[in-house]
């Protein structure tokens, strides 16, 4: 890939509305990134490989729980650094991305919102350092948008539970060590269960073929008479509110780094048409250019603002699911248009691999789809505003 000149746009100031701790939280990961991201990501892409180095640098620079407390080797950051480590790391790669996303707040956040003190202690610290990557189990075959259906389920043996069931679709599946796996029980109650690699009964077979989100590893989560331990079992919520509300932490993340993602095509696009020059001038002094360019960085300021709202209000506590679904829905949709239009810009070097935008709009195509889709969110907002269900 050609050299990493990412410059990024800022067009309302809104630096200034940043902490000084926000910007070196951002800048220590956006130098990261440039140095160990960016140089190998396409070469991974291609491979269809997870890059398993970089596992060692995002637990360096805090990425595995940003925001969980520091006695349980989480960075202790707040909200809006969270945002902004996933804003950074997904203007690498969206794959890279997805696997802090998955381990901050799909393996970690359960853990430590929803089981006690022992499971805490046991996995938190290892899963910061980056020696375990886990997993989070909730869609199945048959059960995608709809997950209060799923069927995998575990029965009360005595001295340990029965887990039984498929779940696909799982982000580092092939390689996790461990997965928060949700399933129910004998009266249909939904709970979460920590299931370990090496329980007798659990395979983790690979997806492979995908055209999205190559450098991340995708499988499937298969349960045939595992034994779980009683003590693996998180204690302190269940019903389908506890991933839901999993879900609510990680797609505040995936709304921070969609704008990631498109702040990097605008600034490749931008700095293309300045050196691109086609009937003797830079194509950017062509108004249909400027047009794109323009809407561009309009799309972008517009979603820096709502993510920056939103973290503000998560800080507070106050940040509704439905507000989380309208900014991960907006910026999703705002960074695929985004990356087409400057596909188009670049012509024919915008399908290539020298260029990152063809990756990122690829990626994207899951992350519209992952964690609630397109028009899922949609109905959330529809839901909220007229209290009206439109799922069933
Ligand atoms: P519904 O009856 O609305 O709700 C059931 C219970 O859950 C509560 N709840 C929430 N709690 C916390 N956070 C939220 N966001 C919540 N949304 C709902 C709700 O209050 C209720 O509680 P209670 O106490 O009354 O029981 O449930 P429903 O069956 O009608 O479904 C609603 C729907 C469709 C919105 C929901 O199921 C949904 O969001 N579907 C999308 C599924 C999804 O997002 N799956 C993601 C799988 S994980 C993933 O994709 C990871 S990709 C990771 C990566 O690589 O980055
Ligand atoms: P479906 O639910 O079958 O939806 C198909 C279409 O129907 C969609 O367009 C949807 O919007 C629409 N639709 C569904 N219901 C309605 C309705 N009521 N009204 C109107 N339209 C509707 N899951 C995990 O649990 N853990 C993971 O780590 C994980 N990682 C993933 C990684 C990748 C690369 C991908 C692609 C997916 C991952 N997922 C993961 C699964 C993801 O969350 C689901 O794919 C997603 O929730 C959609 O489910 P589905 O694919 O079964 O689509």
């Amino acid at each position: 890939m050609a050299q990493d000149l990412f410059q990024s746009p800022d067009y309302y100031g809104l630096d200034d509305l940043l902490s000084e701790e926000h910007k070196l939280v951002r800048e220590a990961t956006r130098e990261w990134v440039k140095r160990d991201v960016s140089p190998v990501i396409e070469d991974y892409a291609q491979k269809a490989e997870f890059p398993k180095e970089m596992v060692k640098g995002l637990a360096e620079i805090g990425a595995f729980g940003p925001y969980i407390p520091t006695e349980y080797g989480g960075a202790g950051l707040d909200q809006i650094s969270y945002g902004l480590m996933m804003q950074e790391i997904e203007r690498g790669d969206s794959g890279i991305r997805s696997t802090c996303s998955v381990q901050s707040s799909l393996v970690m956040y359960p853990i430590y919102a929803y089981g006690n003190e022992e499971q805490r202690n046991k996995y938190l610290p290892k899963l910061a350092s980056g020696e375990f990557l886990g997993s989070f189990g909730l869609t199945e075959p048959d059960f995608g948008s709809n997950p209060g259906g799923m069927v995998t389920n575990f029965k009360d043996m005595g001295d340990h539970y029965l887990l039984n069931g498929a779940k696909m679709w799982i982000s580092n599946a092939p390689f996790c060590d461990v997965a928060v796996v949700w399933a129910k029980n004998e009266e249909g109650r939904i709970h979460g269960l920590i299931v370990e690699r090496g329980m007798e009964g659990f395979t983790t077979p690979e997806t492979h073929g995908k055209w999205s989100l190559r450098a991340s590893a995708t499988g499937e989560l298969v349960f045939d008479n595992v034994k779980v331990p009683k003590e693996n079992l998180l204690p302190n919520k269940s019903g389908l509110g506890a991933p839901l509300g999993c879900l609510d932490s990680a797609r505040f993340g995936i709304a921070w780094g969609a704008l990631g993602a498109a702040m990097d095509c605008y600034d490749t696009a931008l700095r293309y048409s300045k050196e691109r020059v086609q009937f003797g001038k830079p194509i950017g002094g062509f108004q249909l250019q400027q047009k794109k360019l323009a809407e561009m960085i309009t799309e972008i300021t517009k979603a820096q603002l709502l993510t920056w709202r939103l973290g503000v209000l998560k800080n507070e506590g106050n940040a509704t699911s439905a507000q989380i679904s309208m900014a991960k829905r907006n910026n999703v949709d705002m960074a695929l248009k985004i990356c087409r239009e400057a596909r188009q810009m670049l012509g024919g070097m915008g399908i290539t691999g020298e260029y990152p935008i063809m990756r990122h709009m690829m990626n994207l195509e899951s992350v519209v789809t992952y964690e609630g889709t397109h028009d899922i969110h949609l109905l959330i907002t529809g839901l909220d505003i007229t209290g009206f269900n439109a799922f069933k």
